[in-house]
């Protein structure tokens, strides 16, 4: 969603009294907030959803607020892509991405749509907030966060979501992962991060994860992590297989 857009939503919903949590389920829809002499507007109509009625307030200093909310949210073009995308793979900077890559294959290949972004806890921390609180209402299930170093992102999500985190520690700088491993890893009780193996492997496995918990209420990617599980098992048993016969004449 655009930054304005949500933060104008979200702060126009605590000034009408509407929690963060409910206002991640709708949009302002066209919200303005009128001066004496200026009119300033908030928020783009994005023309589908219900439309709830209009809501009035002040805003200060003799301003009047009136906003329009729309169920389901839509924050921005894009968000009927979006909404169809269950998992959310974040990571902190671009250069993640030949890693957490072989998560969005592993994902594609169960059929499972996702949105991919590059955000950072550090560099982008206002972003972080606002794309982890409004993940619920658009419709992601799982959350897949990649980062290396001082790997901080995983645990921020976490922090803005009840949606389960998944970190996947990414090798870079002179500590190569074992730095973002732990900082993955050791989140204080109440907040948890499912954390995975260093790198790839760590970034297939995350995907496997997130499948398997779409999976309690999908059948069809049941079935896909089904068919993924036998797959690797004959792959296995021909390598078994074909070890022994290069050894039968030792
Ligand atoms: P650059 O390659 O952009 O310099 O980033 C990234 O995940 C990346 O592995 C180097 C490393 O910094 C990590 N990074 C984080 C966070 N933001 C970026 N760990 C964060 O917010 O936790």
């Amino acid at each position: 969603m655009t930054g304005d857009t949500g933060t104008a939503a979200s702060g126009l919903g605590e000034h009408f009294g509407f929690g963060r949590e409910f206002m991640e389920h709708f949009s302002i829809l066209p919200a303005r907030v009128r001066g004496q002499d200026s009119e300033r507007h908030l928020g783009e109509g994005a023309g589908r959803g219900m439309r709830l009625g209009r809501f009035f307030g002040w805003a200060g200093l003799g301003k009047r607020a009136e906003v329009d909310l729309q169920f389901p949210a839509i924050h921005e073009k894009q968000e009927s892509r979006r909404m169809a995308c269950r998992v959310a793979i974040i990571m902190g900077s671009e250069s993640d991405w030949p890693v957490m890559r072989v998560c969005y294959d592993q994902l594609a290949e169960f059929g499972i749509e996702v949105d991919v972004q590059v955000l950072s806890a550090h560099r982008t921390p206002d972003r972080v907030a606002e794309y982890a609180a409004g993940a619920s209402g658009r419709g992601v299930r799982v959350m897949v966060a990649g980062a290396g170093m001082s790997a901080a992102l995983p645990g921020a999500i976490a922090a803005h979501t009840c949606l389960p985190v998944i970190g996947v520690p990414v090798a870079s700088g002179a500590l190569q992962g074992v730095d973002a491993l732990l900082a993955i890893s050791q989140m204080p009780p109440g907040v948890p991060v499912a954390t995975m193996a260093i790198g790839k492997a760590g970034a297939r496995n995350a995907a496997v994860l997130a499948g398997q918990i779409l999976a309690l209420s999908d059948e069809q990617v049941a079935q896909k992590l089904q068919e993924h599980r036998r797959s690797m098992g004959e792959k296995a048993d021909k390598s078994n297989q074909a070890l022994r016969e290069e050894l039968k004449g030792r």
